[in-house]
């Protein structure tokens, strides 16, 4: 990030304004297919959380688009059986339907490319319904394997970051999934950004700007599975779904990379047999969207066991269980990964400080080093806009800080902005 990109967010209010209004009306996204610096994909997208989608120069050189991919451009199954064999994949079944979603099974890889040769012999059809591998943990699973490489934009990533730190899980995956395939509506875990990447096919992206999913509630609230289902012209069932705008509309060919902001929602279709790269992804830019849902999650389990508040002793902390347990994270949870966060900005600002970034090591090191001091010094402007938020929020004043002390972090964020800009060396003209 380059001073002038640094001071442009600086100077924004806390929160940035991001209006969709253009979205609605627009039905292009732009297309990048050249140079183009961090800085300005940071201000023209990032920042507002407006979609783009990037050309196949951006994965040319990738090895998955060489070994993954025949000369046909299909997919490369000897090789891809050659590298994966039998290992356990997660595979979900696109034509049943549990909970607004396709249930999964796992099988070995190998089984599922035979059921996708045959998917493909039988007319791109089976009597097992539609396959579609999804979710699937690649990265971590094959760590030696370097088929491809986050592209420097997407590398603010502070979702990954903090999973590698625990070294427990990651959000960055592999889809596979024949002709026909397809994602029901929703959004990205957190209202994470994803990028996804296609290795050989086609996808078709419905995407939605944030708030218009209101609009398509049912009677009760609930989204729809298919958001393209006539059911929504009945105003009985979808009472404001004319109301809502049409979506965007986008075909994403081989090689191109989707940038898909946060809270947009989206359903997909494999309009070819496709197999993709997706990472989902977060960070200062969005982290105020996160922290919006994680309010609007423990509310919506507030009042799912209102009926208990008075009678039941710490009930707020099994508010915070119950919200663990359905949306994979806490409120205390979400104060370590702002302090893991934090933490490493500010020693990566101490060492280039000192003069030392050369022996600083940590996961992530590298990217933060790219991306340099003004987005580690942003990055913690957003931490701490966003820690003086908790520390007025009721709930989270009622959780036990000892382990934490947010104060104490606050404190330790606005001392080394501070000092950080006193450093001459770090933010001269
Ligand atoms: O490619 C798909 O089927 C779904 C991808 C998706 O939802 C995403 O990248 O956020
Ligand atoms: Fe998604």
């Amino acid at each position: 990030m380059d001073l002038e990109a640094y001071r442009t967010c600086s100077s924004l209010a806390k929160t940035p304004p991001r209006s969709y209004q253009q979205s609605c009306s627009s039905h292009f996204v732009d297309y990048i297919d050249r140079d183009l610096s961090y800085s300005r994909f940071f201000r023209k997208y990032l920042l507002p959380n407006r979609p783009c989608m990037f050309s196949r120069t951006f994965t040319r050189d990738w090895t998955c688009t060489r070994r993954w991919v025949t000369e046909e451009g299909r997919p490369d199954f000897q090789n891809l059986l050659q590298d994966f064999d039998e290992t356990s994949v997660p595979v979900a079944n696109c034509n049943s339907k549990e909970n607004n979603s396709n249930p999964k099974q796992l099988m070995t890889f190998k089984e599922f490319v035979q059921y996708w040769k045959d998917f493909i012999q039988n007319g791109h059809s089976s009597p097992r319904g539609c396959l579609y591998l999804k979710d699937w943990h690649m990265a971590r699973d094959f760590p030696e394997h370097g088929v491809y490489s986050t592209p420097l934009f997407f590398s603010s990533d502070w979702l990954n970051e903090y999973w590698d730190t625990l070294e427990v899980d990651d959000y960055r995956f592999v889809y596979m999934g024949p002709k026909g395939s397809w994602t029901p509506f929703h959004a990205d875990v957190f209202r994470s950004y994803s990028w996804s990447a296609n290795i050989c096919g086609r996808k078709k992206w419905l995407l939605f700007p944030p708030g218009q999913e209101d609009f398509l509630r049912d009677a009760h609230g609930n989204l729809p599975y298919d958001v393209t289902s006539g059911e929504l012209k009945d105003r009985g069932l979808f009472p404001h779904a004319e109301e809502a705008c049409q979506p965007l509309e986008i075909i994403q060919e081989a090689g191109e990379i989707i940038f898909v902001p946060s809270g947009w929602h989206h359903q997909v279709y494999n309009l070819e047999d496709t197999i993709s790269i997706n990472h989902n992804w977060l960070n200062g830019c969005n982290l105020d969207l996160m922290w919006k849902f994680l309010q609007s999650e423990l509310l919506s389990v507030q009042k799912e066991i209102d009926e208990w508040r008075d009678t039941m002793e710490s009930w707020h902390q099994h508010c915070q269980v119950i919200m663990k347990a359905c949306s994979g994270i806490d409120y205390a949870e979400f104060a370590s990964f702002l302090k893991i966060i934090a933490d490493s900005r500010m020693a990566f600002l101490s060492a280039c400080c000192s003069g030392e970034p050369a022996e600083y090591s940590r996961p992530h090191s590298e990217a933060l080093a790219a991306l340099g001091p003004y987005h580690a010094a942003f990055d913690l402007q957003r931490v701490a806009d966003i820690i003086e938020r908790l520390l007025c929020n009721e709930d989270f004043k009622r959780l036990d800080h000892s382990a934490l002390q947010p104060d104490a972090l606050l404190q330790q964020i606005q001392d080394c902005i501070q000092s950080t800009r006193g450093q001459h060396l770090l933010f001269q003209d």
